[in-house]
């Protein structure tokens, strides 16, 4: 089986072996790892944590800034009682390219460093002997990877990386890499969806196995009592008098399917389930049949030193500040997240629009700065090799996701495009249309389908919103443009711009629209930058949004400051966020908290 699919899990039949440590790495400033046969080990590494990005660890420019072939390696011995199970490595993430050996093997090649990809080594594993993984990885950004990008070379002939997008270009083994053993008859795959009927819940499901057993699913209600149980590989399990998952009053029933065969239990894995439905109707986005008005931020994996690294202390912070200011949902801008975010937002009740890595379809490294100034930028869906080499690895990167996140309760939407090129070139309708069928094709719950637009995508210039379920707005007016004394000008901009939107009927959501914010800085009047700039531009905007019946959602960009290129534009970083990137609040965030507090979840209601 060459991917196994389901969160690796402990359980009578199931184990998991985490490979987080010291890793030895290299720079592979030449390139030459390949002929030097860096794939039986590396000669010189130094000592890396694994998870983390690479960057923040040095002190030296041209590591920070590496860009290119890099290698990481570690060894680890097997258990004899492997021998009659199968042995997978898993990567949660490997950013971007990874080439991986093991044994000296080639075993994977992987494109794209925000999902998980899973490798059988049972043929390779060795006993009573180390075994030796070794990861080739590479940074490089290009029109073809996902994110988008180029890179120049300098006088020195080091590698210089240009991202077409506003984060800094954070990789190496930036999520866990653990061995997860399974047995031979087992559980590979589960899809879930939901229907309801007055007070009782469908869920249809499908389970795929290897090798022989029947399956059972048996539903345990949060009490640990048992509400339900059927048999065979796909069916439908009926819970009467069901506690629906709702936005911050989650509820998880526990769906323990067993493979057995005559009293035998060959496997078992458990999931914990939100029973819930989306779907949208009109300008409005129904869970369980009542509109729900989001709240919330755009955010990043992003801390000081690990970088874009997995953090699980940070990751438990951003929900209790999420919790505190009365935020209910976010959009993982701008590419899939760590799975245990997902698993938390699930158990918080947060709403989740999980964006693909598609970001930097646009051809600048100044994007919200070059949209509003109608730059001439070079349309990106024209090229060739977008059309085909691009659209492929799009694809397979929205298989990989909507593979992994299919059955969490808090992913209710999908983005899968953040501020790309729709007014440039006709040629971003085919692929646009080609995303957004694979994408409804494979999500066996519909949710609503969306990307963000940029400023120049307006509703009379972009090509390709009918394809939306609903409307994403990236919005900079007294900002990027019609900023400081400008700024009511800019609201009315606004203003203009959302009663456009309005007439086309579809639900409206605000993912980004901030100010950048220095912490401490206030003057009288408020000017660019301070604090209370940030307060006066968040009001004015909230009070355009009060009034247009379309808009069922504000998610303000960002969460928290985060890290970028340098730049003339910014400083330390991107300072949009309502927290700093210690996490702590802005004064904005009082304000906020008083605003979100009073609005209930259903705001705006039904037409
Ligand atoms: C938008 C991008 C986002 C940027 C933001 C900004 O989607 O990634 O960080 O603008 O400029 O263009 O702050």
């Amino acid at each position: 089986m060459a991917n196994k699919y389901l969160y690796p899990q402990n359980s009578a039949t199931r184990q998991v072996v985490d490979l987080s440590g010291m890793w030895k790495f290299a720079f592979d400033f030449e390139s030459e790892g390949d002929v030097k046969g860096y794939k039986n080990g590396i000669p010189d590494g130094i000592l890396l944590p694994v998870p983390a990005s690479f960057a923040d660890f040095f002190t030296e420019k041209l590591y920070k800034e590496y860009t290119g072939d890099f290698w990481y390696e570690t060894e680890f011995y097997a258990d004899i009682a492997w021998a009659d199970r199968d042995v997978d490595i898993r990567f949660y993430a490997a950013a971007h390219v990874a080439e991986v050996y093991f044994n000296g093997e080639k075993v994977a090649y992987h494109h794209g460093g925000f999902l998980p990809f899973t490798i059988n080594v049972n043929k390779q594993l060795k006993y009573g002997v180390p075994n030796r993984i070794v990861v080739k990885l590479n940074n490089e950004l290009s029109h073809t990877t996902l994110p988008c990008g180029e890179y120049k070379v300098l006088k020195n002939g080091r590698k210089l990386t240009a991202p077409y997008f506003d984060f800094f270009n954070y990789s190496g083994l930036i999520r866990p890499v653990k061995l997860v053993i399974t047995p031979k008859n087992s559980i590979v795959d589960i899809t879930l969806n939901h229907r309801t009927e007055s007070k009782t819940a469908y869920t249809d499901y499908t389970v795929e196995t290897v090798g022989a057993g029947n399956v059972n699913v048996e539903v345990y209600d949060e009490k640990h009592k048992k509400v339900a149980a059927v048999s065979g590989n796909n069916g439908t399990v009926e819970i009467k008098n069901a506690h629906l998952w709702q936005p911050l009053n989650a509820y998880l029933y526990t769906f323990e399917f067993t493979l057995s065969d005559n009293g035998v239990i060959y496997d078992k894995y458990s999931l914990e389930v939100g029973v819930r439905t989306v779907k949208v109707v009109g300008n409005r986005i129904l869970i369980n049949e009542t509109p729900v008005y989001f709240k919330g931020f755009g955010k990043h994996e992003d801390s000081a030193v690990c970088g874009r690294g997995y953090n699980l202390p940070f990751i438990k912070r951003d929900f209790e500040l999420m919790k505190w200011i009365g935020a209910n949902s976010f959009r993982t801008s701008h590419y899939p997240y760590s799975e245990e975010i997902y698993q938390l937002a699930d158990r918080e009740g947060f709403l989740i629009i999980d964006e693909l890595p598609a970001v930097g379809m646009l051809v600048s490294t100044r994007n919200a700065v070059d949209a509003a100034t109608a730059a001439k930028i070079k349309p990106f869906f024209e090229e060739e090799i977008v059309q085909t080499v691009t659209l492929k690895n799009h694809i397979n990167t929205l298989e990989e996701c909507v593979q992994r996140d299919k059955n969490h309760a808090s992913v209710v939407a999908w983005s899968l495009l953040n501020e790309p090129d729709t007014t440039g070139s006709e040629k971003a309708i085919p692929y646009f249309k080609a995303l957004f069928d694979k994408c409804a094709e494979l999500d066996v719950q519909k949710r609503p389908r969306s990307f963000a637009h940029i400023i120049a995508s307006q509703p009379d210039k972009c090509l390709c919103t009918h394809l939306t379920d609903f409307v994403m707005l990236n919005r900079y007016y007294g900002w990027y443009l019609l900023g400081g004394y400008e700024l009511e000008d800019g609201f009315a901009r606004l203003d203009e711009e959302l009663t456009k939107w309005d007439k086309t009927g579809k639900p409206v959501m605000f993912t980004e629209y901030g100010t950048d914010t220095l912490p401490g800085l206030t003057r009288l009047p408020a000017i660019q930058w301070t604090e209370n700039y940030q307060e006066e531009y968040l009001e004015g905007y909230h009070k355009i949004f009060d009034k247009h019946d379309c808009i069922m959602g504000e998610q303000i960009w960002n969460f928290a400051d985060f890290q970028t290129t340098e730049g003339i534009i910014r400083v330390d970083g991107n300072k949009k966020g309502i927290f700093t990137r210690e996490r702590n609040p802005k004064h904005v965030a009082f304000g906020l908290k008083k605003r979100w507090d009073k609005l209930p979840v259903n705001y705006k209601g039904n037409k």
